[in-house]
């Protein structure tokens, strides 16, 4: 249920999304057809209006960042996503790079003086490493930092290891908890609709697969994100096909923290004659995300993806949660993002405050670690 002041509500009703006001005010949950609505209205603003409203209700000017790491361990992957930029086919290959486990850990262990919450673990689909490589990572960084939350593995990674190793998503996600694992990123879920997944990436888990595996990591207790790539070349109405299937299986789990829609970037892969995503449309899907999922508490701007600026402006769009430090990402930047590698935490809290908001810093599953 929202408030909203009349000058506001009379902006909305301009646009002609009377209708789509009405039920956000008597807490009315939007359809397929709003959601569809919303991404085709012209008026991004008044879009934008509504998801703040939301937004400011439920988290008044908090916005959460958190410090970590990403670590790639390896760019080889049997998958051929035709959007993808940073994967290569085969261990070998001039530009692959598979990481020794000591290469690894040390990345985290060259932090060991530096404070962050989180590592956070996302590879290609390598098919010359063993089970033990992933569980010895887990268990060789929380031998070097017991205090650090390891968000690692997407859903796309649960099931290669479970058809790779001969294991159910439940044995392989159980045995990574045991060997450290705290819980799931967001990514592999690209576009679930068929049509569009069968162009993106014909290969790898289907997008029923996708939620089986976030169905069965809820069960086991384990807090996981979810994301949409959006901006390539998928239609309005499989966006919002995508979100109502993510708001269906969090009605059913509640399981999920965050949803980050990522923009989808063109350099170095095979769509590279596509043209991005404007930044409206950018800043309309951070909207109509936060207005369709009414049961997800955070909608995360990845500043890496989004670049810098249009995170900022994201925040009086419905989002309330910029990421974090980051540090050395490869997945983007092979794709042609033009952000730095790594924000530091004032620079996080600066950007933040200049946009009229409270930086809260948090740990991996929200709990507050400083109001800055
Ligand atoms: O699954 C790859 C996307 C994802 C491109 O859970 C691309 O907190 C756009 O999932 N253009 C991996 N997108 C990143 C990811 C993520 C990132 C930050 C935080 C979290 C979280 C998760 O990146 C992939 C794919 O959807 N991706 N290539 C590209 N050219």
């Amino acid at each position: 249920m929202i408030e909203l002041g009349s000058t506001t509500r009379r902006a909305i009703d301009a646009a002609g999304l009377g209708p789509i006001r009405e039920k956000l005010e008597a807490g009315v949950r939007l359809t397929f057809d709003d959601g569809v609505q919303l991404f085709n209205t012209p008026e991004v603003a008044a879009v934008g209006a509504l998801a703040n409203r939301v937004r400011e209700q439920r988290f008044g000017d908090l916005t959460y960042f958190n410090r970590n790491l990403h670590v790639n361990a390896t760019n080889v992957c049997e998958a051929s996503c035709i959007f993808c930029s940073f994967a290569r086919l085969k261990t070998g290959d001039p530009e692959s790079y598979t990481m020794s486990l000591e290469q690894a850990i040390g990345r985290v262990t060259a932090l060991r003086e530096e404070f962050i919450t989180e590592v956070h673990i996302v590879n290609g689909l390598n098919p010359d490493l063993p089970w033990e490589y992933y569980t010895d990572l887990l268990r060789g960084i929380k031998a070097e930092r017991p205090d650090l939350h390891i968000k690692g593995f997407t859903a796309v990674e649960i099931h290669y290891f479970a058809e790779k190793f001969g294991k159910s998503y439940e044995q392989v996600l159980t045995e990574l908890v045991e060997a450290g694992l705290g819980s799931l990123p967001g990514g592999g879920a690209e576009i679930f609709h068929p049509r569009a997944r069968k162009k993106l990436c014909h290969d790898k888990v289907d997008g029923d697969g996708w939620l089986e595996v976030h169905r069965v990591a809820h069960r086991l207790g384990l807090r996981t994100n979810c994301t949409m790539l959006f901006g390539s070349i998928e239609t309005l109405e499989e966006r919002v096909d995508h979100l109502v299937r993510l708001r269906g299986l969090q009605d059913e789990t509640g399981g999920f923290q965050t949803f980050i829609p990522l923009r989808f970037h063109n350099e170095n892969n095979r769509l590279r004659r596509l043209p991005e995503p404007t930044g409206y449309d950018a800043l309309r899907t951070m909207a109509v995300s936060r207005l369709m999922l009414d049961n997800m508490d955070h909608i995360k701007a990845y500043w890496i993806m989004l670049g810098i600026k249009l995170a900022q402006v994201s925040l009086a769009f419905g989002v309330d949660d910029l990421d974090g430090t980051v540090r050395e990402e490869r997945i983007y930047h092979m794709a042609g993002a033009k952000t730095p590698q790594e924000l530091t935490r004032a620079e996080l809290v600066q950007l933040i405050r200049d946009a009229g908001r409270v930086p809260v810093e948090r740990d991996t599953l929200y709990h507050i670690v400083a109001e800055a």
